[in-house]
């Protein structure tokens, strides 16, 4: 069905942990919608936690429900409600994935140069096992996995329009990331649909290790 390679032994995809839809959108229809949203979301480019200010090597927006959170330890990222196109592809995704979603974190990749470093979308706010859709729009980008239990690596190259639906189990046995890519210029948005349980908000996210973390490549 897709374009990817798999180096890991006992993928994700063969333990059914990811699976790869086809295209969502037209090249056209993507085109105009990564343009929408680079120009239209508030992002953000650094975050706030422990007193400290981390500068992020992308730029991120969270929009949801309200009263729906996204917090970064004791700092709580800023919280947009919904807005068009975001509703129009939250509805299509929906359906695809058959599940609702009350969230989305919405990620830039300016170029090559941004990226996200190895964590697991595995906040407590998501509950025990999340399943996540992950929808790309844009510049083709690596999407690398590795067994928590720190066995080998893999990857997959993320197409424009595609959906991949992380399914429940992957954020509790692996880690996942974007590595920089240095001979890519051109942006890719990237939006990741979560359900917030909201009994459960006082998480702290895993992705705050990014600034510190080894990067991925
Ligand atoms: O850009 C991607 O494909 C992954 C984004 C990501 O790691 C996340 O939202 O947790």
């Amino acid at each position: 069905m897709m374009n990817f390679m798999i180096n890991a032994f006992d993928s994700p995809q063969q333990q059914g942990l990811l699976t790869l839809h086809g295209r969502l959108y037209t090249e056209q229809q993507s085109n105009a919608l990564l343009a929408n949203l680079i120009r239209g979301l508030d992002w953000q480019t650094h975050f706030v936690a422990y007193g400290r200010r981390f500068d992020i090597p992308r730029q991120q927006a969270w929009y949801a429900d309200e009263g729906v959170h996204y917090r970064y330890s004791e700092n709580q990222m800023p919280s947009q409600r919904w807005v068009e196109p975001l509703i129009s592809i939250k509805n299509r995704v929906e359906d695809i994935a058959s599940r609702s979603f009350n969230s989305v974190l919405v990620t830039y990749y300016r170029d090559g140069q941004d990226h996200v470093g190895w964590h697991a979308d595995d906040e407590p706010e998501l509950g025990d096992s999340p399943s996540i859709a992950s929808l790309s729009l844009g510049q083709s980008r690596q999407f690398h996995f590795r067994p928590k239990d720190m066995g080998e690596s893999g990857y997959i190259e993320l197409h424009d329009g595609e959906l991949v639906i992380m399914q429940a189990g992957f954020q509790q046995q692996w880690q996942h990331c974007v590595p920089s890519q240095d001979e890519i210029y051109k942006p890719r948005i990237n939006l990741t649909f979560r359900q917030v349980v909201m009994s459960r908000q006082e998480g702290v996210d895993s992705m705050i290790l990014d600034t510190e973390s080894p990067s991925c490549n």
